[in-house]
């Protein structure tokens, strides 16, 4: 497998940029070219000053609707204990804010607006100081978090994952691990909370800036009701029909903006992205805006470009 500017499938015609499979061979601007070389992916190490943890847990969120992924990190820590912590980002640089959370670990966490005022809530699963597995859910006030007491079955070896269900407008908690006297379990607890939230309006100023087939996207913020609009996320669609996904899927429905799946848009905070090397073509493109309860906003109207 190899990298390719673009790929014209011997059956399907043009894909997009991606990776070429046997039967597919690279083009670019029509004519075939050799794939390029597959390059390793390069991480570096931030240096971020975290606390060591084992058997542990690690969530993004922006906690305080800033614009900026939070992290959440839960887990023991040798001759210590257990934590769970929340460390605020501030360009880059990750502090810890002394979150008044219990600390577990063999755990999980989930970031979620479950109560839909606009801000991301914390669930968190494991065993806790004592050997006591425990699931809470904890409510975000203005950066306090505060045990809601919800009386979720304690489990430990687990998972957690939030997301609407029944459609109803309310985040929903799957839960799955062990559980003292009952074994391994899994289970989807209902919110039945009244929860108002309303999805973000669209986003405006649509743009599109191309140069050699590289093209750059952008858009104005978009607002919402309860999520302040710092906290919203962003999710692009660009296809080669109208409507369409082909390119970068939106994940969600190209009417209605419903979305396919509970988390923050695939461009997450952005107001900008560009894909680069894409063929000569129309392309079609819109964005919405997603809120901390990951309700997906309607799309702009959309926009189409055209790469010569
Ligand atoms: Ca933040
Ligand atoms: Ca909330
Ligand atoms: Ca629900
Ligand atoms: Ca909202």
């Amino acid at each position: 497998m190899a990298r390719c500017r673009s790929i014209r499938c011997v059956a399907a015609g043009v894909l997009a940029a991606a990776t070429c499979y046997a039967g597919c061979r690279c083009t670019y601007q029509g004519k075939e070219e050799p794939p390029a070389v597959e390059e390793p992916p390069v991480f570096t190490d931030i240096g971020a000053a975290l606390t060591g943890v084992y058997y542990c847990s690690l969530a993004w969120g922006d906690y305080d609707s800033d614009g900026h992924l939070d992290l959440a990190l839960a887990g023991g820590v040798l001759d210590v204990g257990v934590v769970t912590k929340v460390y605020r980002n501030d360009g880059g640089v990750l502090t810890d804010v002394g979150a008044a959370l219990t600390g577990v670990v063999v755990c999980s966490l989930a970031w979620g607006d479950y109560d839909g005022d606009g801000d991301l809530d914390l669930a968190l699963s494991g065993q806790g100081a004592g050997w006591i597995r425990m699931t809470k859910v904890y409510r975000n006030d203005g950066g306090t978090f505060t045990d809601t007491g919800a009386g979720l079955l304690g489990v430990d070896y687990c998972s957690l994952a939030w997301g609407d269900c029944d459609n109803d407008g309310d985040l929903d908690l799957a839960l799955a691990g062990y559980g003292k006297s009952v074994g391994f379990v899994s289970k989807v607890y209902r919110n039945d909370g009244e929860i108002f939230n309303t999805a973000p309006g669209a986003p405006g100023g649509l743009n599109a800036v191309e140069a050699s087939g590289d093209v750059t996207f952008s858009w104005t913020a978009a607002s919402d009701n309860e999520t302040p609009t710092l906290g919203l996320t962003y999710n692009l669609r660009v296809g080669t029909t109208s409507g369409g996904d082909e390119i970068m899927s939106g994940m969600a429905d190209a009417v209605t903006g419903y979305r396919r799946i509970p988390a923050m848009g695939n461009v997450q905070h952005n107001l900008s992205w560009t894909l680069y090397g894409l063929p000569s073509d129309t392309y079609y493109w819109s964005v919405q805006a997603v809120d901390t309860a990951f309700a997906g906003g309607a799309w702009a109207p959309e926009e189409t470009l055209t790469v010569p």
